[in-house]
């Protein structure tokens, strides 16, 4: 009978000799490589408004924005330092510019918006246009568009960054460029994007869907407020998420780009969530008011302008207390788990 050696120096031998031909044995792999349930690398986190202020303000006056290029406070995942994710396949920064300060103008492949924290006066130009930023506007600029920053207010401004990079860079299909110029030329008139195009169920017939993403440079909050008003006395909403909106896209209906949805809801007071979990990552920041959310049985209570992760497959519940109100801006993964086939939720 033949016998198949397990040990011994052949075998240590032959497992150097793999190594040195850079070749693995599956069979020591085969629970890491196909876990039974996804092995959450990233972790539940919540970073507090109140503790980030202090240090994007030591920032504002101890770094020029000629040195930093972009003053943005990165939210690092603590299970995810090697690639800066937020969470899997996201980003989120917070960034603060003040008045008369310029972010030079530049393009990547990544998807990015902005959600507006704090300020007025700012707007960013996104192939040509300038889009003015007010709080709660949500601001798209879709990989590859030119994109710069500009503050003409008075006080400074913060917003929240999201982009698909930590997953633009996983595929290496990362590309960035400076433009030539500090800042583009305006080659249309102020805010047309979101002009002709909010409404969504009436689109121009002169022009054409150009890319994956949505045409709207703005999204802007007078618009999220007037559709939560319209359905307030009638919407009972979603048991997980309550009156949880999505942006869209006008000429697809679906998420605004093609690696990232984008979402605004209401938990009214008294609200108590169902717990669900799903196989997309989320980042939620609280646009106003105050709750809890209970990730994976570890209660995480969040304020004003926080922001908190929900990792893929990490159960979730939303919380609110009968004298809260809250409003919170969630953005996920979600289009490209369900465009892969990999979607799955359950109610738990
Ligand atoms: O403002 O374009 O937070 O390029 C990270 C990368 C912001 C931006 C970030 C960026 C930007």
């Amino acid at each position: 009978m033949k016998q198949t050696p397990t040990s011994g120096s052949e075998t240590d031998t032959a497992y150097q000799k793999m190594d040195a031909m850079s070749v693995g044995p599956l069979w020591r792999h085969l629970g890491n490589l196909f876990p039974a349930e996804p092995p959450m690398r990233a972790v539940p986190f919540h970073w507090s408004y109140e503790q980030l202020r202090p240090v994007m303000e030591h920032f504002a006056t101890a770094l020029s924005i000629e040195e930093a290029q972009r003053r943005v406070l990165m939210l690092i995942n603590p299970g995810m330092r090697d690639t800066s994710a937020t969470v899997t396949g996201l980003y989120a920064g917070i960034q603060i510019i003040l008045p008369g300060e310029q972010a030079q103008a530049h393009r990547h492949s990544s998807n990015a918006f902005r959600y507006i924290i704090e300020g007025s006066g700012a707007y960013t130009t996104v192939a040509g246009e300038r889009v003015h930023m007010s709080p709660g506007d949500l601001l798209l600029t879709p990989g590859w568009e030119w994109h710069d920053h500009y503050h003409e207010g008075d006080g400074p401004m913060t917003w929240l960054d999201g982009l698909d990079f930590p997953l633009v860079n996983s595929l290496d299909t990362a590309f960035f460029e400076l433009h030539p110029e500090a800042a583009q030329k305006r080659t249309t008139a102020d805010d047309l994007s979101s002009k002709q195009y909010i409404h969504g169920r009436l689109n121009p017939t002169w022009t054409q869907q150009a890319t994956l993403a949505s045409p709207v440079g703005k999204y802007p909050w007078t618009e999220t407020e007037r559709a939560f008003a319209a359905i307030a006395d009638h919407a009972t909403g979603s048991e997980v998420d309550g009156i949880s909106l999505e942006y869209t896209n006008p000429w697809t209906g679906g998420p605004v780009m093609p690696t990232m949805s984008c979402r605004v809801q209401r938990l009214v007071p008294g609200f108590q969530g169902a717990a669900r979990r799903h196989t997309a990552a989320t980042i939620l920041h609280v646009v106003r008011g105050q709750g809890r959310t209970v990730i994976n049985g570890e209660e995480f209570a969040w304020g004003d302008k926080d922001v908190f992760v929900v990792p893929s497959w990490a159960s979730y519940q939303h919380l609110v207390d009968a004298s809260a109100d809250a409003v919170l801006f969630a953005y996920s993964n979600e289009p490209v788990v369900r465009a892969l086939g990999l979607y799955r939720e359950e109610l738990l």
